[in-house]
């Protein structure tokens, strides 16, 4: 979106847009499952018990008492809490004291069913190499931009005279056009689990892409476009190149615009073993669509591990005269990633050398984020039916279950009731907070305790407006949405609403975008990691979007979606 518009034009469109009043509860913008935990926080007042009116027939439906004042460490506010998990199908809005303080309530089984649709068809508005036609982009039709048909070495001496590849396809990372590997990995991990956990379902869906009339399951065609980008960032000696970027971000323009020189980027072993764990893992899950694929998959898989094996710690250095994302952290070791690689390698082919390779030292207590996968390996290790040792398996499902139960007893006791730990907030940190709903319905689906499920409706509750901030942090979502991210297409293509479905990255103390030109208003309010947000496209530390980000969105909002419409779980 362009922020400088016309003020008639603007006028006209908030008129239409989805800004409304803000009444001051705290509450999902979308709206609850019937049998979902319900939750309403609002400011403390004097006031013992909330009413919630049936808006059909204007009668009390329920009244359910608030809960003590408590102060919630990360925004300062001090909240009590009411519990409305009773209200069936409707309609309802919540009173105290005659005074209405919520927007309306949805209760309705289906109520994530569009915007987890919407965070999944995300990628395909992502696509490189690609024009967006209107009959699948709508509004938001676009034209091709970045071929990567001819993708350079950098620095340019660093292979033979004249060196190229062809390097096409694949989902922008973010804001910016730069193809990532490593963030590629954790991304598809997580849709392509989304399938597999709820396969009959998922399989369904039709995103309306352009590949929607084949025989293979949509979600799997879209991930498909950035496998088949993947599989070209393999050297022929089996290693993995880090990233496909320009050498310097590009300005606020749209994909064909930005017709600067690509270069691939070091070959690492983080990004050669995220590569192999992902394409084992699509190597069983494409079989029944395209063997072919399946073998070449399974083939390159193999083929990066043995390479990250004979180059077990080459780290991502960002060479000079290169400033584009870099997806490596100091603490990084490589262990992570060799566990996870070697766990879906394992189940893949069941080969001995695989199951020997899974070092659990690296086992520890983070959700998963693309800076520490050893949790995707977790989550495998702790299902018994991918056949690994009993005492393995044992010790995953304990560590899954430190975790989930650190962030239940945040949910039980907390004042705003979320499945937050302080180390969460970080750049990025809605998607830690969607990857701790996504370990609560992991142990929610090994234990059946419904008080995980619970903690996992939380989280994204947080994300579509139980939260101080009081706003929907997905594009098109809610009633007070997130409008202005940081995201090259929206901030260039001329039209008012963003590309809808994207999650903002989010709140924290960070600032790294606060300096001379750039988002010169502090937004970082400090010692208030849950206020420290701006709904500004200058924020790349707090607004930006990511794949990283959506996929645990698609998760979450999908599990819960097929859960409250009483499909089983894995
Ligand atoms: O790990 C430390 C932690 O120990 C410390 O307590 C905490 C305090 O802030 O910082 C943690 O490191 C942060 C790290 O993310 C992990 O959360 C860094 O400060 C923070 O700067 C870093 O942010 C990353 C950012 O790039 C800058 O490198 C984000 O995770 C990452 O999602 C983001 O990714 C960018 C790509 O590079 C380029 N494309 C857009 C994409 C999204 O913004
Ligand atoms: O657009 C870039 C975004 O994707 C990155 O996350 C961010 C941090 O690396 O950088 C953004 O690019 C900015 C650059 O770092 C500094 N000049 C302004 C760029 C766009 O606002």
């Amino acid at each position: 979106m362009r922020y400088i518009i016309p003020l008639i034009v603007m006028a006209a469109t908030l008129a239409n847009s989805q800004i409304t009043k803000t009444f001051g509860a705290r509450i999902n913008q979308l709206g609850y499952g019937e049998q979902a935990k319900k939750i309403l926080v609002y400011k403390a007042t004097d006031a013992q018990a909330v009413e919630f009116r049936d808006l059909s027939n204007g009668k009390t439906a329920l009244t359910s008492p608030l809960s003590a004042p408590g102060v919630w460490e990360y925004s300062g506010e001090t909240v009590r809490k009411a519990d409305f998990s009773a209200l069936k199908k409707g309609l309802y809005a919540a009173y105290i004291n005659g005074n209405r303080i919520s927007d309306n309530i949805v209760v309705q089984n289906n109520v994530y069913e569009d915007v987890y649709i919407a965070a999944l068809k995300w990628f395909y508005y992502q696509r490189a190499s690609t024009a967006l036609s209107p009959e699948f982009a709508g509004k938001w039709a676009r034209a091709a931009g970045h071929p990567d048909t001819e993708v350079y070495y950098f620095p340019e001496n660093g292979k033979p005279a004249g060196w190229k590849i062809s390097s096409p396809k694949g989902w922008y990372d973010a804001g910016d056009y730069g193809k990532y590997i490593v963030n590629s990995g954790i991304s598809v991990f997580t849709l392509l689990q989304l399938y597999e956990h709820f396969e009959n379902e998922v399989k369904k869906l039709s995103l309306n892409i352009p590949e929607s009339k084949s025989k293979t399951p949509d979600i799997l065609e879209e991930v498909r476009w950035n496998l088949d980008w993947m599989l070209t960032m393999q050297d022929t000696d089996g290693g993995v190149f880090h990233k496909l970027t320009t050498a310097r971000f590009c300005g606020h323009i749209m994909p064909d615009a930005d017709t600067a020189k690509r270069y691939v980027v070091m070959k690492t072993t983080p990004a050669t073993l995220d590569f192999a764990a992902v394409m084992a893992q699509a190597a069983r899950i494409y079989k029944p669509f395209d063997a072919k694929f399946s073998q070449q998959a399974l083939a390159a898989a193999e083929k990066a591990f043995d390479w990250a094996s004979k180059n077990p710690s080459i780290m991502f250095k960002q060479p000079d005269g290169v400033f584009t994302g870099q997806y490596h952290h100091n603490a990084e070791t490589g262990k992570d990633e060799f566990l996870w690689a070697a766990t879906e390698l394992y189940i893949t082919t069941k080969k001995n050398n695989y199951k020997q390779a899974i070092d659990t030292t690296s086992f520890n207590t983070h959700a998963p984020w693309w800076g520490d996968v050893n949790f995707l390996a977790v989550y495998r290790l702790a299902n018994s039916k991918n056949g690994f040792d009993k005492n393995l398996t044992k010790a995953a499902q304990d560590t899954l279950l430190v975790v989930a139960n650190m962030l239940r007893d945040e949910v039980e006791k907390s004042a705003y009731a979320l499945p937050v730990l302080k180390w969460n907030w970080v750049w990025g940190s809605n998607s830690v907070i969607a990857n701790n709903g996504i370990v609560l319905l992991n142990a929610y689906y090994l234990t059946k305790d419904k008080r995980y499920l619970d903690g996992a409706q939380r989280a994204l509750d947080y994300l579509l407006g139980a939260n101080p901030m009081d706003i929907s942090y997905v594009s098109g979502y809610g009633n007070r949405t997130m409008m202005d991210p940081h995201h090259r297409p929206s901030e260039a293509d001329g039209i008012f609403e963003p590309v809808p479905g994207m999650l903002a990255g989010g709140p924290h103390e960070g600032g790294q975008d606060i300096k001379p030109g750039n988002c010169e208003t502090n937004y970082v309010q400090k010692g208030k990691p849950a206020l420290s947000y701006i709904d500004h496209n200058c924020s790349y530390a707090s607004n930006e979007v990511a794949i990283n980000w959506n996929a645990p969105l698609a998760y979450l909002a999908g599990a819960l979606h097929f859960l409250n419409n009483g499909v089983k779980g894995p």
